[in-house]
């Protein structure tokens, strides 16, 4: 390598799919930038994909070797690729020979490029002869693909990212765009500017960045979509306000719908909602009477037991209005992960075959049976995601192969996968990462390469796509997923069908992608069209895009022809169902979960960096001030909620963003960061009777103080990533014992400073002593103790080259804030070392950063805004929001440029 050069890649977080420029030089990625010519984003990012040349600075924490247990109990072991590889398909095809195919299953991601993902299917529903392959796009967007199929006929979206230009009135039903598709966010506010009369409603039941924008915004009461939409559709009925030409030429099913909706009148669907009619009228006339009107949805759609019927509600109203098919109108699923649609494509799922086939159709199975060159494919279901792990904890299933996933963080009721993942007899875990809550639980450790090391394509949110190229060798011994796949594949074809023609003979990503794209020929998106050549020399394209055609295609129906066997859209009547588990005396709270600006999923890369942790620094359980104060609780109160299923405990945060009976936690800090698995120790495992996805968005609790009195609070300053690494390495172990216990990272890409947060019942002598073992605050002329044993009381502090450089404060930990400040500030100690305990030991406290990209404070914020400055005026001034542009949101809310009326 050497040279510094420059690759065109795609980013690896969310389905926006953004393009990247990476600059690299001696093997190292040394910078990323927006790829202007990249048709998602035209050079745009987020403040995920800026920094992620920081979150590629350092291998430390990848997982470098392959690695084994040779018994349960023990640590995993270093062993060679080929031993492992060999103990892999020998361990699988035993399970299989001894208890049949679906003894076997594959959980993997959407994360996976297409290639991998082909892979993995092939391996799983060509060899091994199970459906048991799913993936997280199960908790993610298989409500989506359902409702598109019944509705539409056809997975995918109809429209595409150019429709947020076009689009009059933009309909955001539980998606927080401004936190999770930031770019698209920036593009929908360009057009708000650039055509004043646009409008957006926003269906959410918490105030986000993204509803505080909107011009009407309907806090609706969680999982009341439904009746919501029936409610708009019954209005526009008696409105008149239709289109009969493409309801009676594009779609059937009217009638049953019309009749349906008839006892979901808009006061009905308003009192259902918790909202005002004439809200919801309002709304109804927007989206039927706007010459454009497009829907943007995410979790808060799919992640409910009726997850489906939520998508096709909202289907209903695209359908009933005409409202598709045209530029700026139609119904808009947001994909989550980078490659949800490729693993969609490849038919990764356990309901899905290759190309949008379905296992149910005989002439489906046989198509990829003969294509494969493999005497059948199976026709037994497979096991969707929350199943499998069931299957796994009653012993059904022997031996599960997790790759690009962590599900011992991410799947509602941790306790049952952690009980599932015991009683495996087998847990592969092919990861990037060597610390993740599932490699807790593997028996084999299979160390994959990532973002920046990886080759193949990804498929965004509008069907687009791109190449992801490599742009420095991978770590370690790490390698390709698809490569992994196939050696092993490979390997068990000797065991199980010895003699029979190569199943996986690839050597490189190409000839995997023209093998799927055989695959797709005369299916709905065919890509017969398009090879590796083509997206080298024209850039990322779109599906379908069949042989013979110049382009691919934009949008899709807008000859008013439907990919059903009728060439007509399906009205689906779906009457309201409320959650699966209600909310009671016992359990009074809606918990809702989902995302931070600046955090991804379990964090294993974001976590790596302070600028990630900068914007919400602690996790926190959110809860409206009217409902802490008639419990008698108090902002920053540690606080246990708990569920049928389990508890955890959490620092409470009061604000009105969230209703008033509703509480809201983020899904990213897990065990590697707390002493518990995090948000899913609590999340219900019900899910949507279509599509198998789990309620993430509602469970019903309760909530009460912790007596948690004996608090400790520690910090630590890191001289780079890997010292970070070891540091987080020695600290975690104490993190299990305690009430309460979090780790975190403060500081930015100069400095950070490891921080612990903990509480207990009592004083804990023997914990303590650890924990200044793990700081090394043995006996030193360096370090300083102050002790009153009677009270719990112990401070520590060491200093290193005449700075302080850690501290632990038990009992009383008052002042920890300012010391942390002190650590950050990197400056020589100055007068006598015993300040250390006081207050005046500390540095002025520095308040959030709301600017990542300028590490602009909330303070500085305040203060201009103060003086009367506006958006723009802190763009000029401050320079915030002018770089990625993911503060934007919050700099409007934080001027009160609010656009709702009241
Ligand atoms: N920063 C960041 N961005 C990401 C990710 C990340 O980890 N971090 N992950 C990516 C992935 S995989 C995904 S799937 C997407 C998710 O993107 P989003 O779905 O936009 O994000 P969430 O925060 O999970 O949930 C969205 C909203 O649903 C609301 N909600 C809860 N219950 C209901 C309800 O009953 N009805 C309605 N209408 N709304 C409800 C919540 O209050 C929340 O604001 O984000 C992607 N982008
Ligand atoms: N309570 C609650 N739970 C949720 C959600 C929620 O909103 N609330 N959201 C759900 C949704 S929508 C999603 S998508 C899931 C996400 O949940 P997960 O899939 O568990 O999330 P990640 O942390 O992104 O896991 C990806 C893993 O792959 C590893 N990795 C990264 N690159 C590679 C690679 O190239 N190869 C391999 N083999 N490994 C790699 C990473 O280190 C990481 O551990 O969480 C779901 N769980
Ligand atoms: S919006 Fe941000 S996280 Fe999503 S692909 Fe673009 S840069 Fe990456
Ligand atoms: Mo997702």
């Amino acid at each position: 390598m050497g040279e510094p050069r420059t690759t065109a890649s795609t980013c690896c977080y969310c389905g926006v799919g953004c393009g990247v420029l990476i600059d690299s030089e001696d093997g190292r990625i040394t910078g990323v930038r927006g790829d202007p010519d990249h048709p998602a984003n035209a050079g745009r990012l987020c403040s995920k994909g800026l920094s992620l040349a920081q979150t590629a600075q350092s291998d430390a924490g990848r997982a470098l070797r392959p690695a084994w247990r040779p018994r349960r109990e023990a640590p995993l072991a270093p062993v060679d690729w080929d031993t492992a590889l060999d103990h892999v398909a020998a361990r699988l095809a035993d399970v299989v020979r001894r208890h049949g195919p679906d003894a076997v299953a594959f959980y993997v991601s959407g994360q996976l490029l297409t290639e991998d993902y082909y892979v993995f299917n092939k391996l799983a529903k060509g060899l091994v002869g199970t459906n048991n392959i799913d993936t997280n796009s199960r908790l993610c967007m298989s409500s989506a693909v359902t409702g598109y199929k019944l509705s539409l006929g056809a997975d995918g979206p109809p429209t595409c990212y150019e429709d947020l230009d076009h689009a009059d009135t933009v309909l955001i039903a539980g998606s927080n765009m401004a936190y999770a598709h930031p770019v698209l966010y920036r593009r929908l506010e360009a057009a708000r500017e650039a055509r004043p009369g646009t409008r957006w409603i926003v269906v959410d039941p918490r105030r986000t960045d993204t509803a505080a924008m909107a011009d009407l915004h309907l806090p609706i009461q969680p999982g009341t979509d439904v009746a919501l939409f029936n409610g708009m559709l019954h209005h526009l009925i008696w409105e008149g306000w239709l289109d009969p030409d493409h309801i009676a030429g594009s779609t059937e099913g009217f009638d049953a719908v019309k009749r349906m909706v008839r006892d979901t009148p808009p006061s009905v669907a308003a009192a259902l909602c918790g909202i005002r009619e004439r809200d919801l009228c309002q709304a109804a006339e927007w989206f039927a009477r706007s010459p454009a009107t497009l829907s943007l949805y995410c979790m808060g759609l799919n992640q409910s037991s009726h997850g489906t019927d939520k998508n096709l509600a909202l289907i209903n109203l695209h359908l009933a209005t005409g409202q598709i098919g045209r530029a700026g109108a139609g119904p808009f699923s947001l994909t989550g992960q980078p490659n949800a649609m490729g693993g969609r494509e490849v038919g990764g799922m356990a309901t899905m075959l290759a190309a949008h086939r379905d296992i149910a159709s005989q002439t489906d199975r046989a198509e990829v049976a003969a294509f494969w060159g493999v005497d059948a494919v199976s026709d037994r279901p497979g096991l969707a995601a929350v199943d499998m792990f069931q299957a796994l904890e009653t012993g059904k299933v022997k031996a599960i192969w997790i790759a690009c996933t962590n599900p011992a963080h991410s799947l509602p009721d941790l306790a049952a996968v952690r009980r599932a993942l015991r009683r495996a007899e087998l847990v592969v875990v092919q990861e990037a990462y060597a610390d993740t809550d599932t490699v807790a639980y593997a028996d084999v450790l299979l160390p994959a390469s990532s973002w920046g090391e990886k080759d193949g394509t990804v498929t965004n949110s509008e069907r687009r796509i791109s190449r992801v190229r490599p742009a420095v060798a991978p770590p370690g011994q790490a390698r390709a997923d698809w490569r992994i796949v196939a050696e092993v594949g490979r390997r068990m074809q000797a065991l199980l069908r010895p003699g029979t023609p190569d199943l996986f003979p690839y050597r490189t990503p190409r000839e995997i992608f023209d093998e799927h794209r055989a695959l797709t020929r005369g299916r709905d998106l065919d890509i017969g069209g398009l090879d590796y050549e083509l997206l080298e020399t024209r850039g990322p394209q779109q599906w379908p895009f069949p042989a013979g055609q110049a382009t691919g295609l934009a949008r899709r129906y807008a000859d008013g022809r439907y990919a059903t066997a009728s060439g007509r859209a399906r009205f689906q009547p779906v009457p309201y169902r409320p959650v699966a588990v209600a909310t009671s005396a016992r359990h009074p709270f809606h918990l809702t979960t989902g995302r931070l600006r600046d955090q991804w999923h379990g964090m294993s890369r974001t976590g790596r960096i302070a600028q990630a942790f900068s914007h919400a620094p602690d996790p926190t359980l959110d809860m409206h001030p009217a409902d802490a104060s008639r419990r008698g609780l108090a902002d920053g109160d540690l606080v246990r909620v708990a569920s049928r299923d389990g508890a955890m405990v959490l620092p409470l945060r009061l604000t009105e963003d969230v209703p008033p009976g509703s509480l809201f936690a983020a899904m990213h800090w897990n065990a590697q960061f707390l002493n518990s698995g995090g948000i899913n120790e609590v999340c219900n495992a019900a899910v949507d009777d279509k599509s198998f996805q789990p309620e993430l968005k509602h469970s019903a609790v309760r909530v009460e103080k912790a007596e948690l009195g004996w608090r400790i609070r520690a910090a630590i300053a890191a001289t780079d990533q890997e010292d970070t690494q070891r540091l987080r390495a020695a600290l975690r172990p104490l993190l299990a014992p305690c009430g309460y216990a979090a780790l975190g990272l403060r500081g930015d890409a100069s400095r950070s400073v490891l921080t612990l947060t903990a509480a207990m019942a009592a004083p804990d002598e023997a914990w303590l002593d650890a924990l200044a073992v793990a700081l090394d605050m043995g006996a030193s002329p360096d370090v300083l103790e102050y002790l009153d044993r009677g009270q719990g009381v112990r401070k520590c502090a060491r200093w290193e080259a005449g700075r302080l450089r850690a501290f632990l404060l038990a009992g009383d930990a008052g002042h920890a804030e300012p010391l942390i400040e002190r650590l950050l500030s990197a400056e020589p100690w100055s007068g006598s070392r015993l300040r250390v305990f006081t207050p005046e030991g500390g540095a002025p406290a520095r308040d959030r950063t709301v600017c990542q990209c300028k590490g602009v404070p909330e303070s500085a914020i305040a203060a201009a805004i103060a003086r009367g400055a506006d958006v723009a005026a802190l763009k000029a001034t401050l320079g915030c929001g002018t770089v990625c542009g993911s503060c934007v949101p919050e700099l409007s809310r934080l001027c009160g440029a609010s656009r709702m009326s009241a």
